[in-house]
């Protein structure tokens, strides 16, 4: 019988990985770990060290199971250091002539795949709700392709939160009762924290001495490494954060970084835990009366919806995606995004969080570290790498139309209808940063004027031809005209003066 070689890559850690599925117990489970992956951009060492932790863990569940796993570590003398490489390599130990494997989650290692000088199956990735086909069907002929309403559709699909056809409650959409501002106090303690075993250890170390130079901090490392871990932090998240979730969603605090988020993306995006498993869980809870429906329903969305029309927009949009930039915009990203000292609290507080935890909640990552990088016009394709290194969750599928599309307007307004730009205003009223800021958020010009406010109008000035015309953006417009001349052009020059300093590398 002929030998196939499955490939399992680092973030498809479920047994019920297409490829697996496809293959049977004579055929060799393919599993490395390779320095193209590990620098394709300059990852986290967290990042690092969970999938390697994880993915040695999973190999060991698979021989468990009866699989004869080729697992290539970091440091083994004969590692070629590429996935492909490390294919032909045990293609010709095992003399195997096909490789089986699920589709990846990067354009880059798709061709790569496919560029093999033996056959490669790429099978459809099974774990999302949606496929390719259904997406694009869904997207044909539409003008606008609105996330509420694909996830309507995936509401039907899965059955999630439905009375028959209506659903839940008799609302699609409970925001209307979610986004509270920051709380007084939190009364949850954050994510279940696991101390590192011997496998842990061992990785830590190979990390520590071969990306420790890396922005982020290795230590303290608390993730969840294998399945059951993962599982334990969502019965923990669904027991104790779910029914306050919806409300502090979009809330931000000097003192907590979790508030009463899920802390689960990175184990979704590796494959520990499975979408439906954990929307099944929330909706338990619900039906239970141990969550209500808006924390309920807004968390499913995020899972059913977002995340799955996210995933749609890479797919449809094509390899170019990553790399659009419609706006122009050519500015250097500034170093306080890798630690150099700002001013700017709100700023400061996202990074050093980003640092020491490779996570920051959707707000944090949406309008305070993305707004400032498209107020300030920075190259989207900078930022898009930033996020892709600095977030353990980051991989291209989700991180490009999050980055690129939904944060920076670099696809024109696919994804956002509108540029998610505000001024301090907004992250005053969500946070407690403004209140330890060296700027003053009622500032609005002025040496103390938080640079959200200078920059904000200096966006709307700068981009007016393409958004005056926008209905979600002429209240704005108007707003601005109203402004005494003067005014305006003193806040257009300090707004100006701002960037100036900031292409200088001055403190700001
Ligand atoms: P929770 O707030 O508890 O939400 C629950 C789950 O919903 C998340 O675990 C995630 O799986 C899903 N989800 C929520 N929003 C989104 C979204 N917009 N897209 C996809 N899934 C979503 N998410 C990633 O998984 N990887 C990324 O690389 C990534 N990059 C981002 C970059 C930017 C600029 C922005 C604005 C958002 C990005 N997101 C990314 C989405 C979101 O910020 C994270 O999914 C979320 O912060 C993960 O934390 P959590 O598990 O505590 O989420
Ligand atoms: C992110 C990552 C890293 C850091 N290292 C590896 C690795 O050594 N081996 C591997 O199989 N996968 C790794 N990954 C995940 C891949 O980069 C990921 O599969 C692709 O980006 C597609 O999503
Ligand atoms: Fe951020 Fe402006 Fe508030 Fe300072 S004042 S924390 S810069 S929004």
């Amino acid at each position: 019988m002929v030998t196939r070689l499955v490939l399992v890559l680092g973030d498809q850690l479920s047994t019920d990985i297409a490829a697996l599925r496809e293959a049977d117990k004579s055929d060799v489970v393919v599993m490395a770990e390779v320095m193209d992956e590990a620098s394709y951009v300059r990852h986290h060492p967290k990042k690092i060290a969970f999938l390697f932790a994880a993915m040695r863990k999973f190999a060991d569940r698979l021989r468990d199971d009866g699989w004869q796993v080729a697992y290539s570590r970091l440091d083994d003398d004969n590692n070629s250091q590429s996935i492909p490489g490390e294919l032909l390599r045990r293609a010709d130990e095992y003399d195997a002539k096909e490789v089986l494997a699920t589709e990846p989650g990067e354009w880059r290692l798709i061709s790569a795949l496919e560029d093999m000088p033996i056959p490669v199956h790429q099978f459809q990735d099974t774990r999302f709700i949606a496929s390719h086909k259904e997406f694009e069907d869904w997207a044909d002929g539409r003008k606008q392709l609105r996330m509420e309403y694909f996830y309507r559709d995936m509401r039907r699909k899965t059955g999630l939160l439905m009375d028959g056809d209506k659903p839940e409650g008799g609302k699609w959409n409970y925001d209307h009762d979610n986004r509270k501002p920051a709380p007084d106090e939190v009364d949850f303690g954050g994510p279940m924290q696991f101390t590192p075993d011997n496998t842990v250890e061992q990785v830590l170390d190979l990390v520590e001495a071969r990306f420790g130079n890396s922005f982020g901090d290795l230590r303290p490392f608390w993730f969840a490494t294998d399945q059951g871990q993962a599982r334990r932090q969502l019965t923990h998240f669904i027991k104790n954060a779910l029914p306050k979730f919806g409300d502090f969603q979009d809330a931000m605090m000097n003192d907590n970084r979790f508030l009463y988020h899920g802390l689960i993306s990175f184990y979704l995006n590796a494959g520990l835990l499975d979408p439906l498993e954990v929307c099944r869980a929330a909706e338990e809870a619900y039906q239970a009366g141990d969550a209500p429906i808006n924390a309920v329903e807004g968390f499913i969305r995020q899972i059913i919806g977002w995340r799955e029309y996210i995933r749609g927009i890479y797919f449809l949009e094509g390899p170019d995606y990553p790399r659009r930039n419609a706006l122009n915009h050519q500015r250097g990203l500034p170093d306080f995004y890798w630690g150099a000292e700002t001013r700017m609290n709100c700023i400061a507080k996202a990074v050093q969080q980003t640092r020491e935890e490779a996570y920051a909640h959707h707000i944090q990552r949406l309008m305070v570290t993305g707004n400032f990088a498209l107020l300030a016009g920075v190259n989207p394709t900078e930022v898009h790498e930033w996020y892709l290194a600095v977030y353990a969750d980051a991989y291209e599928w989700v991180e490009a139309p999050n980055t690129v599309g939904m944060s920076q307007f670099a696809d024109g307004g696919i994804v956002a209808s509108k540029p998610y730009v505000s001024s301090g205003a907004y992250i005053n009223k969500m946070s407690d940063y403004c209140k330890s800021c060296h700027y003053s958020v009622s500032a609005k010009t002025g040496e103390k004027a938080c640079p959200f406010n200078l920059l904000y109008w200096n966006f709307l000035n700068r981009h007016r031809d393409r958004f005056e015309g926008n209905p979600r953006m002429a209240q704005m417009y108007r707003t601005w005209d109203r402004m005494d001349k003067d005014r305006r052009d003193t806040v257009l020059a300090e707004g100006d003066a701002f960037l100036d300093r900031l292409s200088k590398g001055e403190l700001v």
